[in-house]
């Protein structure tokens, strides 16, 4: 069968009136990759759910289905969002195929090269502030009205379209996981996942993570200037917070940081030894599970991968070392390859 997108596939488990159009482009049904490498390493069986291959390379999409269906029926002329670049991305494309406008303001200088190449493309309204991602939401919660639809995670209904991940999960498993790892940013996320769970009576132990640069809810204060290298997850003032907190307590989980050289590792691994491509705030999750596999429970464990590795190119090309041409000859290329 063909795959017709989250809203037509679970329709009857979402808040959305019955005669509501879908806006979709087929989102949803990413892979849950088995990852044997991670899964020596830690002594657990792991898995990846890839969200990368969603159609514009994020979870995002998910979300932002529901979200821009719900605003179109109910009359919006445009979308706006603040972003670390992924919502943004999301968000162009789905107005664009609405046939609506996208207005997106952006933190300057900290959105991801692929990011911003999608909201171009896409056609949005691009607007950089001078300050993070924090002050580029306080400024859209005040732009939003009648016919001018807010569509980042404050708005119920992305939660509501995120928590299909957790389905996924379970109907790939035949259930939960013991485990559940996600990086934590604005922390809709970990909201939707404990949502998505809690609707189909599962209670995974929820591990989210925080880059150590920008980890306001491990330290249980906000953060005015968070930093790090994962720029989609740098975020000071989680607008879920007191979500993600219920998220950590009730299952029993932990929300704590890892360092930039941690995510980059685990970026890495990911990338050289499973053979899968994530962002480096993707990554984050990864690198939770491994510096925390002492105080893993028994059962399997999955960790979300946010977003693709493509997203960014800046970062994993900086990773690598430069690669001087050589005459197009096979001995001069052996002769490069220590052959
Ligand atoms: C790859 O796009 O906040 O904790 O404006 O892009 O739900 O915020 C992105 C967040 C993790 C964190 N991984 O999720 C935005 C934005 C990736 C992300 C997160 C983001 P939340």
């Amino acid at each position: 069968m063909t795959w017709p997108g989250l809203i037509e596939t679970y329709r009857d488990r979402l808040d959305i009136e019955p005669g509501t159009t879908a806006i979709t482009l087929l989102e949803g049904n990413t892979p849950l990759v088995p990852a044997p490498t991670l899964s020596a390493l830690v002594e657990r069986q792991v898995f990846l759910k890839v969200e990368g291959a969603n159609p514009t390379g994020s979870f995002k999409d998910r979300g932002m289905t529901l979200a821009v269906s719900k605003a179109v029926a109910g009359g919006a002329r445009a979308v706006v969002c603040a972003s670390t670049g992924n919502t943004s991305a999301s968000a162009a494309a789905y107005a664009a195929r609405a046939g609506i406008e996208a207005v997106v303001i952006l933190p300057a200088g900290n959105v991801a090269l692929g990011k911003l190449a999608q909201a171009v493309r896409h056609g949005a309204k691009i607007v950089q502030v001078a300050g993070n991602f924090d002050d580029a939401l306080r400024v859209v919660r005040d732009m939003a009205d009648d016919r001018v639809a807010l569509v980042n995670s404050v708005n119920p209904d992305r939660i509501e379209g995120q928590q299909t991940i957790a389905w996924e999960v379970m109907e790939a498993l035949g259930g939960a996981p013991a485990v559940h790892c996600l990086p934590v940013g604005n922390a809709g996320n970990i909201t939707a996942h404990w949502k998505g769970y809690q609707a189909a009576d599962a209670a995974p132990v929820i591990w989210g993570f925080q880059a150590a640069g920008a980890a306001p809810i491990v330290h249980g204060e906000p953060i005015d200037d968070p930093e790090t290298i994962a720029t989609a997850i740098r975020i000071g003032h989680p607008a879920s917070w007191e979500a993600a907190v219920a998220a950590r307590d009730e299952s029993g989980g932990m929300i704590e940081a890892v360092t930039d050289d941690e995510i980059l590792a685990a970026y890495d691994l990911l990338a050289s030894s499973e053979g899968v491509f994530c962002e480096p705030a993707s990554a984050a999750s990864v690198a939770g599970l491994i510096s925390r596999r002492a105080e893993l429970p028994t059962g399997s464990v999955v960790c979300t991968l946010t977003g693709h590795g493509l997203k960014d190119p800046a970062t994993a090309v900086d990773e690598s070392v430069e690669i001087e041409p050589v005459a197009p000859e096979v001995d001069a290329v052996r002769a490069s390859l220590g052959w």
